[in-house]
């Protein structure tokens, strides 16, 4: 018998679907469509981990599964090839970024063709391309056209080992989401993108999408932070022609007030300070506080620091001074940068007022409760008015709006929406990007590149030295002229954040080759939205967030008709080993393509399918690999070892006794349940177990049941694990002596009648003990399995000479007679 062999197989069938083309993305316009896309990988110098190898996994049976199932299926694949390792690689090894990168994106790409995905290769996008970042200035041209790209100064999130600005969202714990150093703050002129316009839509886009992760959802609210409050006006006598404006989500605090602080950034401090004593102190104060992180500055148990500036406000209802202090919990770019101290209600207000003896004023106590002074905590539940003018006895959350109101008629506020989301800074001080698009002309200012002039190519000529922007150093780049007056001009020398490149990579592979424009409006709307997208809980807020705000661009300027890319998301765990996280650091990672190498792709991936739902964490284990290649060697024997039923036509229905029944029960059941399993709830594993019951069922039956019958279990079987394992599948199709690839085979039905059992076994029970069983038909009435048990030999026996006071049936089940 011939032996099971993964690397002669899974080398030949690979190479020929790439001849026949088989997974080219199909024109066919009759077919629904079913777009699969995995988050493409980064081409690092290392090739392919584990993490890689399961997403990809995932993808691939969801993509193979809908081509069986009649859809037009698109799952591409390309490289997300922009970005800093290139660079450094330069900067260590004087290796030229293009080539370094080309290298590895090869690299990748031959891994994942060893993995056996179905990729339509032809639709292949590299981000570093210039004819896919020509459309990244294409667009940024877009955004500037509408308003949504401007360049300001700003304190910016500035990584000192990276040498470049960082937008929010990399910005982790306060350290750099690359390199995980601490992260200053410097000010700098940056581009931005105005996502903080589309702050209400990207919110409301999330109740939309019920196929997401509740928990993606969550942290996107989060990051959006939308807050409703008031700002809140007080006048500083001193300074008679400015105000402070604070933003509160509590006005119903404001008799409460007993400080206000301002953040040490906040432009009015350097005016309020002058010429007071502590004036030096406080810019000493101000300059520590530039160091320190968000996070530093923010959280709960974070030392709160602050200084008086020795000027006062009016408190606007009541006249009141009040004293105006700066600190370090307060943040200048959230709100007004300015905050009103109410210690009594709230938590980081009671221990800044605690540490300077700051008076604690209560405003809300809880309903028919007396609050007993001096309080020791902050109280920051719901109450009622107290201390609070002709608002005593309001429940507070009704103050909120009351007193806002007042406020808005006396000109002292105004109701508001405010959101911890900021705009999306671009700019990076680094080479190997898209160069923004942007000439600076003396005359002209800022002047657009026109879209017939794209791409602004990268240039060759430049020096990585580590220390600077190697793109300024180029000065064929550099110097050229304004496309407005024709006079010597200045290129932009930023290039744009990697995370453009993949905010539309997705719409890029519905159209890849188009050369005018970014995609063709009904080759995006054939395909989009992505019916499934599969890839890591990383990118919760950033690439996910950032795609959203691209496609409601897009929607905006008509370019296509849906406003979210994304209508269903997977996010895949972890691969472990030993319980711990798969990394270099830990020595504990295992190579996929040793993996490969020594099992074959079709092990590994089937292994990676079946230990666990693709959502959780997957524990790595060797023995569990080895039980699936064993698994795979069953069916291969099996398949093999029936040569002969292929050889010749079978007759059907020569046998229908009880085991051919079974045989075929069983055969439409694993039908029915992988089909549900992969289509509707993602859940491979449990569809894998399934199939493994079949084989089970098929090794017990074998030579027992119609041939007809057998056979057409065992082409089922091979159908059916086709999506998990195509190679294997793909030679024991052609062993079965089948025309054309198992990949395109219809996925089969099941018979739902098949599935009704002809006959059930029924305990029968004497008040409670179960004495016999019983065999009935299915389909009989509750009157004729009562009979059939009373009538029964042994239960006669037990019932004898008692009297039958009841017969309980549970169909299905049992039958319990009581007796007296
Ligand atoms: C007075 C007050 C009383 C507040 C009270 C809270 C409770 P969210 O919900 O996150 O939007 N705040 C405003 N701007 C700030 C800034 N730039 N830095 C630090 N804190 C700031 O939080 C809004 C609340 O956070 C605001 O409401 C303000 O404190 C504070 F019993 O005003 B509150
Ligand atoms: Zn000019």
């Amino acid at each position: 018998m011939k032996e099971y062999s993964p690397r002669e197989i899974e080398a030949k069938w690979q190479e020929h679907w790439r001849k026949t083309e088989l997974y080219q993305t199909g024109e066919d316009t009759n077919k629904p469509k079913y777009y699969v896309l995995e988050q493409f990988p980064y081409p690092s110098g290392e090739g392919l981990h584990m993490g890689h190898t399961r997403v990809y996994s995932i993808g691939d049976v969801v993509a193979r599964f809908r081509r069986m199932n009649g859809y037009n299926v698109l799952h591409p694949m390309g490289a997300d090839a922009f970005g800093l390792p290139a660079e450094n690689a330069a900067i260590q090894r004087g290796v030229n970024p293009r080539e370094w990168t080309l290298n590895n994106m090869e690299r990748i790409r031959r891994e994942q063709s060893l993995l056996g995905a179905s990729y339509d290769w032809d639709r292949y996008v590299g981000t570093c391309l210039p004819d896919y970042y020509k459309f990244n200035q294409w667009l940024f041209l877009l955004f500037y056209e509408r308003g949504l790209a401007y360049r300001k100064k700003a304190m910016v999130n500035w990584c000192p080992s990276c040498g470049t600005v960082l937008a929010n969202e990399q910005v982790e714990e306060g350290k750099c989401w690359r390199c995980d150093s601490e992260v200053i703050k410097k000010e700098l002129e940056q581009w931005f993108f105005k996502i903080t316009d589309y702050a209400d839509r990207l919110l409301e886009g999330l109740d939309r999408l019920p196929k997401w992760p509740e928990r993606v959802k969550a942290m996107q609210r989060n990051w959006i932070g939308r807050s409703e409050g008031a700002h809140v006006t007080f006048t500083v006598p001193e300074l008679s022609d400015e105000k402070i404006t604070v933003f509160t989500t509590r006005p119903d605090t404001l008799y409460g007030v007993s400080y206000l602080v301002l953040a040490p950034e906040h432009p009015l401090v350097p005016r309020l300070i002058k010429g007071k004593e502590n004036e030096a102190g406080i810019l000493e104060f101000i300059n520590q506080t530039q160091k320190q992180s968000e996070i530093e500055r923010t959280s709960n148990d974070a030392e709160k620091v602050g200084h008086p500036t020795g000027a006062y406000a009016q408190h606007p209802l009541t006249g009141e001074a009040i004293p105006i202090w700066v600190g370090n919990y307060v943040l200048m770019d959230y709100g007004t940068g300015a905050v009103m101290g109410v210690p009594a209600h709230d938590e980081r207000d009671f221990a800044f007022a605690s540490k300077y003896q700051l008076p604690v004023k209560p405003v809300i106590r809880p309903e028919n409760e007396r609050l007993s002074e001096p309080l020791r905590e902050a109280y920051t539940g719901d109450g009622v008015l107290v201390s609070s003018g002709q608002f005593d006895g309001m429940k507070n959350r009704e103050a909120i709006h009351a007193i806002a109101k007042f406020l808005e008629e006396r000109g002292q506020g105004k109701w508001t929406v405010n959101y911890r989301l900021r705009d999306w800074l671009i700019s990076r001080q680094r080479y190997w990007g898209t160069p923004i698009p942007v000439v600076y002309c003396d005359d002209c200012h800022i002047v657009p590149v026109p879209k017939d002039q794209l791409p602004v190519l990268l240039p060759e000529d430049v020096v990585f030295d580590g220390k600077n922007n190697p793109l300024a150093t180029s000065e064929s780049f550099v110097h050229t002229t304004c496309p407005k007056c024709g006079k010597p001009a200045r290129r932009e020398t930023d290039t744009m954040d990697t995370f453009v490149d993949s905010s539309w990579y997705f719409l890029r592979y519905t159209d890849p080759h188009n050369e005018e424009i970014p995609f063709a409006k009904e080759k995006a709307d054939r395909f989009m939205p992505v019916d499934e997208y599969i890839g890591g809980i990383e990118h919760a807020v950033l690439h996910l967030l950032y795609s959203r705000f691209f496609t409601k661009v897009f929607y905006d300027a008509g370019m296509v008709s849906f406003d979210e890319p994304f209508e269903s998301l997977l996010t895949q765990g972890m691969v472990l080993k030993d319980g711990l996280k798969m990394s270099k650091s830990k020595g504990n990672v295992v190579s996929p393509l040793e993996i490969v190498e020594k099992y074959g792709a079709d092990t590994a991936r089937l292994f990676i399918l079946f230990a666990a739902p693709p959502d959780r964490d997957l524990d790595w284990s060797e023995s569990g690999v080895e039980g699936v290649h064993r698994f795979l060697n069953r069916v291969w024997r099996l398949v093999v070892q029936n040569e002969e039923l292929f050889k010749q036509p079978v007759p059907s229905g020569a046998k229908a006794d009880g085991k051919t029944k079974e045989l075929r029960r069983l055969l439409h059941q694993t039908i029915k349940k992988v089909t549900i399993e992969i289509g509707e709830r993602n859940h491979f594993n449990t569809a894998v177990s399934a199939i493994m019951e079949l084989v089970n069922g098929l090794y017990q039956h074998a030579g027992e049941t119609d041939p007809a019958l057998y056979k057409e279990a065992l082409e089922t079987l091979v159908v059916l694990l086709a999506p998990f394992v195509p190679h294997i599948s793909e030679e024991l199709w052609s062993v079965m002596g089948k025309e054309g690839s198992v990949h395109q085979t219809a996925w089969p039905s099941y018979d739902e009648s098949a599935l009704v059992l002809d006959e059930v076994e029924l305990a029968v029970q004497i008040n409670g003990k179960v004495r016999d069983k019983i065999v009935v038909p299915t389909q009989a009435s509750r009157e004729e399995i009562e009979k059939q048990a009373l009538d029964n030999e042994r239960i006669k026996h037990w019932t004898e000479g008692k009297t039958v006071r009841k017969v309980i049936v549970v169909p299905g089940k049992l039958v319990n007679i009581v007796v007296k």
